[in-house]
């Protein structure tokens, strides 16, 4: 690292793009909107400037984001050419790209993940961004690159997507600004929302009935938990049907403050989905179930074992935390 002490500038990473001619872009796996529509904006920003560039997956890309501008631009294989510049964006570690991925040539890390280990040669972190989206717009504007409707879309919906359709903590008058400015640019929040929101498959809607009909209040209606056996993959038409964000559907309820969806696994045993509201800490109890994540999100898996007494060791966990929570 050139420099880890200090973090850049959108100026700086304006300049340091500029300095390279085959640049690619890395996301992290599972990837999401944020990560998908800062790529691509970014992505059609370079192209734009003449570079040579390719964006880079380990995941197939969600149907609900192959609506994307550029998205057939984002691959699951590495491009032919050696890039001299890697930029990752919105990944908290270099690892969040795919276990085997080694990145070439420079690094340049443009995040806003308060985790974020500044793994880059440039590390361009910046917390107060509601997206990644939002730096992406700051570095186009380094670079004197115009907001198209294309990068626009892009960029409205990286935004919108990680704050929720403007419901989270992140939705700052500062988030709104940036909305306004895209949709000024010809981004469509409507014809956006739909894609991403309003697009379920029936096997989505299916699975999705299975999951919340399982539904189990517990500990006075603060623990919410749900199963999705491999009964209901199956009846459901299969586990790419799980619609994103399902797992957060059950902390949603009123005075619920942590929730766990399991999935049974083919293989046996389960994985765990932990949502929680902040009072319990999710990533705490993952950890002691072999997992990890964050304080309001985390997941574990318990492989090659019985499922229901792995189901029920994971709920005796959750029940002695809400225990020891002051009455609500
Ligand atoms: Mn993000």
């Amino acid at each position: 690292m050139s420099n880890p002490a200090a973090d850049a500038t959108a100026r700086d990473v304006a300049l340091e793009l500029r300095a390279h001619e085959r640049i690619l872009i890395v996301s992290h796996a599972r990837p999401d909107g944020d990560c998908l529509g800062s790529a691509t904006a970014l992505l059609a920003a370079l192209r734009s400037l003449g570079k040579t560039v390719a964006a880079y997956n380990t995941s197939p890309v969600p149907r609900i984001l192959a609506f994307l501008p550029e998205i057939d631009s984002v691959s699951t294989e590495l491009p032919a050419w050696a890039p001299d510049l890697t930029v990752f964006v919105d990944c908290g570690g270099i690892d969040r790209v795919g276990e085997n991925f080694v990145p070439q040539g420079r690094v340049l890390n443009i995040d806003h993940h308060a985790t974020n280990d500044r793994f880059g040669d440039m590390n361009y972190i910046d917390v107060g961004a509601a997206a990644v989206g939002d730096q992406v717009r700051e570095i186009l504007r380094e670079l004197g690159v115009e907001l198209t409707p294309t990068i626009a879309t892009s960029l409205y919906t990286a935004l919108a997507t990680d704050t929720g359709c403007f419901r989270y903590a992140n939705t700052s008058a500062r988030a709104f600004k940036l909305a306004a400015e895209l949709a000024d640019a010809g981004a469509k929040p409507a014809y956006i929302s739909q894609q991403v929101y309003e697009s379920r498959t029936p096997g989505e809607v299916m699975l999705t009935a299975r999951c919340l009909s399982s539904l189990h209040l517990e500990s006075a209606g603060r623990l919410a938990w749900a199963e999705l056996r491999n009964s209901d993959f199956a009846k459901a038409g299969g586990r790419d049907n799980e619609p994103e964000g399902l797992s957060s559907e059950l902390r949603a309820i009123d005075g619920v403050e942590i929730s766990v969806l399991f999935h049974e696994l083919e293989e046996g045993g389960l994985r765990g989905s932990l949502r929680g509201k902040g009072n319990v800490s999710c990533s705490a109890l993952a950890e002691q179930l072999g997992g990890g994540g964050h304080v309001a999100a985390a997941g574990f898996a318990l492989k090659g074992v019985e499922y229901e007494p792995a189901r029920d060791k994971a709920l005796d966990l959750l029940r002695t935390a809400v225990g020891k929570l002051s009455p609500g």
